[in-house]
């Protein structure tokens, strides 16, 4: 993956609640092309090794039971300045606290239920959208 590239899940909250049309329409009006998509759902074990960077944090064990308790849609996403653009489209991790346009201000529950992910370097872009999607997967 280049440098224009990104990866997202809509997660678990947004899905159930019918917001997967009305979020990548707001990630396309941004300006972002979806390179891959699809519907899957996590199993525990598979959530858990996808947030492995935050095993140690208190909120570890419920953020694998929710990243696991329905579907979700990741992506891979490009535009130019991918992981930085993107993490401004998303706002802020709480939604309290995210810009108002974001989609997490738009779409967000609570700071865990928070609609969506976004990739926070190239780096993890390149890992979590290869965690989800082999190179034949994508155009
Ligand atoms: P980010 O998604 O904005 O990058 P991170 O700090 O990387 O935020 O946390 C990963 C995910 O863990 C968040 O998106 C959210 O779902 C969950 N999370 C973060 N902080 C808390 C918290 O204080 N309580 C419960 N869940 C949290
Ligand atoms: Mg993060």
């Amino acid at each position: 993956m280049s440098g224009n590239r990104t990866f997202t899940m809509i997660k678990p909250d947004a899905v159930i609640a019918g917001n997967t049309g009305g979020i990548t329409k707001m990630i396309e009006a941004a300006g972002f092309k979806i390179i891959a998509m699809k519907k899957t759902q996590l199993s525990a074990a598979l959530a858990g090794k996808f947030y492995e960077v935050h095993k140690a944090r208190p909120f570890y064990g419920e953020l694998v039971a929710y990243m696991s308790s329905g579907a979700i849609v990741p992506m891979i996403l490009e535009k130019e300045n991918a992981v930085e653009d993107f993490r401004k489209l998303i706002g802020a991790t709480d939604p309290k606290k995210a810009e108002p346009g974001t989609i997490r201000a738009v779409f967000a529950k609570s700071i865990d239920a928070n609609a969506i992910h976004g990739s926070d370097s190239d780096a993890n872009a390149e890992i979590e959208g290869s965690f989800f999607f082999s190179q034949f997967e994508r155009f």
